[in-house]
């Protein structure tokens, strides 16, 4: 097979480099708390920023060309299928996140699109067998053909809705045949611009059809993994329905569908909800709806979803927190939903991005081990509720105080005193354990 990146070596693990191409904290066969670090982290390669996009923007052109020598561009799925595996097996990714748009282009009919898709998974089932890898989720792209200018499953159009559920139908059937661990919903276009033209209630409850009719379908031809709904509040919408995980949590209970979908928590999304990565993390774990993570970051003086790689360890140690006491991964991972900088413009960029972005995640996950270790994170949580263990606190968790008896209590009681939540403590306390060895 031919070399893609010929001037790009496998990546090693070592600490000593000054090598750009080398990690640094991430070593996959080091054991931490149990398990791997592969096996804690379980990164994926994101197929459309990855292999797909070149830098366009608004104002400009692609900076980076990933026609991969053809302009036909079937030729160029098939060589870049290729290359995809290449750039996996050089980093040690072990799995990809694919749209089905992404491995093969959209063809003049449906018919022909899902021949194209056919072919191109036969091809990417021969490089899986080849190296092991396999995808940790598909997806299908409801948000850029212009039919879906209105929304997807939300559409005002019934034949809309009907394309929409072709597609999905599709790419279940390609997840399936590629053996992904899951299925995303993100939906781009599952909102509105403006309420003037919009039947909300309609809306909604055609997209919880288009989920229900996916998992059954999904069910009856073998698909056994979760779906994952991935929330974001707005972009390309004004208003996206599934604005955070707390909205997509209460929408899935609400049509019980909580038991097949799970979150797929993207950090660029979660900041665009005005939440910390950390905060929706927590969301979902709390609400037995963790499930895998989109990594990336987004920029706090730009207000839309610049998908940058993640290198701040703070972000990635209070994810990671969250991961191990959700008890890790289990289908879920770290897809890298994020792209290097137009101005970042060669394939050695990329390679680069990805070593920094896994290193900062391999650091998150360090981190993270020693503030378990170090305890006094949870230890001040938990002395900071213990007034529920017992007495008054126990009797109003276990429902034996009425309002009569808190009255009572309160009145007897007098005045109480607060107590500190010493949040400048339990930052020091971080920066100690990440950074040195001083106890305080
Ligand atoms: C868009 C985004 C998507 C989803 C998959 O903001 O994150 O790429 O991850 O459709
Ligand atoms: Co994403």
């Amino acid at each position: 097979m031919p070399d893609f990146y010929p001037t790009i070596p496998v990546i090693p693990y070592d600490p000593s480099s000054k090598s750009p191409l080398a990690f640094h904290f991430y070593n996959p066969d080091e054991t931490l708390l149990g398990k791997t670090m592969k096996a804690h982290l379980r990164f994926a390669m994101s197929y459309w920023h990855t292999m797909c996009a070149g830098g366009a923007d608004m104002f400009g052109v692609a900076t980076l060309d990933k026609s991969y020598g053809h302009a036909d561009p079937m030729a160029s799925a098939y060589v870049k299928a290729g290359a995809a595996f290449e750039f996996m097996r050089k980093l040690g990714l072990e799995l990809y996140c694919f749209h089905d748009r992404d491995i093969a282009p959209e063809a003049d009919t449906l018919c022909e699109t899902n021949a194209r898709l056919d072919k191109i998974s036969d091809k990417l089932l021969e490089l899986q067998n080849e190296s092991g890898i396999a995808p940790l989720w598909g997806t299908a792209n409801l948000f850029s053909n212009p039919r879906y200018q209105n929304g997807a499953a939300s559409s005002c159009s019934p034949e809309v809705f009907a394309f929409a559920a072709a597609q999905v139908k599709k790419a279940l059937e390609l997840t399936v045949k590629l053996g992904g661990q899951g299925f995303v919903f993100w939906g781009g276009r599952e909102g509105y611009e403006t309420l003037l033209n919009t039947n909300y209630a309609l809306e909604q409850e055609n997209i919880a059809r288009l989920f229900t009719l996916a998992r059954d379908y999904a069910r009856s031809i073998g698909f056994k993994g979760p779906f994952y709904v991935e929330p974001k509040p707005k972009e390309p919408m004004k208003h996206q329905y599934d604005y955070d995980a707390a909205a997509a949590i209460g929408f899935l209970r609400k049509y019980g569908l909580q038991d097949d979908f799970k979150m797929n928590i993207e950090a660029n999304h979660a900041t665009l909800a005005g939440h910390t990565f950390q905060h929706e993390l927590r969301m979902a774990r709390e609400e037995g709806m963790f499930g895998s993570i989109d990594a990336n970051i987004g920029d706090p003086l730009l207000g839309w979803d610049t998908d940058q790689f993640p290198t701040n360890v703070y972000d990635s140690t209070l994810a990671m927190l969250e991961v191990l006491q959700a008890g890790g991964f289990t289908t879920g991972g770290l897809n890298f939903d994020a792209k290097t900088r137009r101005a970042s413009n060669s394939f050695e960029d990329l390679f680069q991005a990805y070593v920094a972005g896994m290193d900062a995640f391999a650091l998150g996950l360090r981190m993270a081990a020693k503030l378990q270790a170090d305890g006094r994170l949870g230890e001040f949580v938990k002395a900071r509720y213990a007034g529920y263990e017992s007495g008054l606190g126990l009797d109003i968790v276990e429902g034996r105080a009425d309002m009569a008896a808190l009255e009572a209590f309160a009145l007897e009681r007098g005045d109480v005193e607060t107590t500190s939540g010493r949040q400048e403590y339990l930052e020091h306390v971080m920066n100690c354990v990440m950074f040195g060895q001083a106890k305080l």
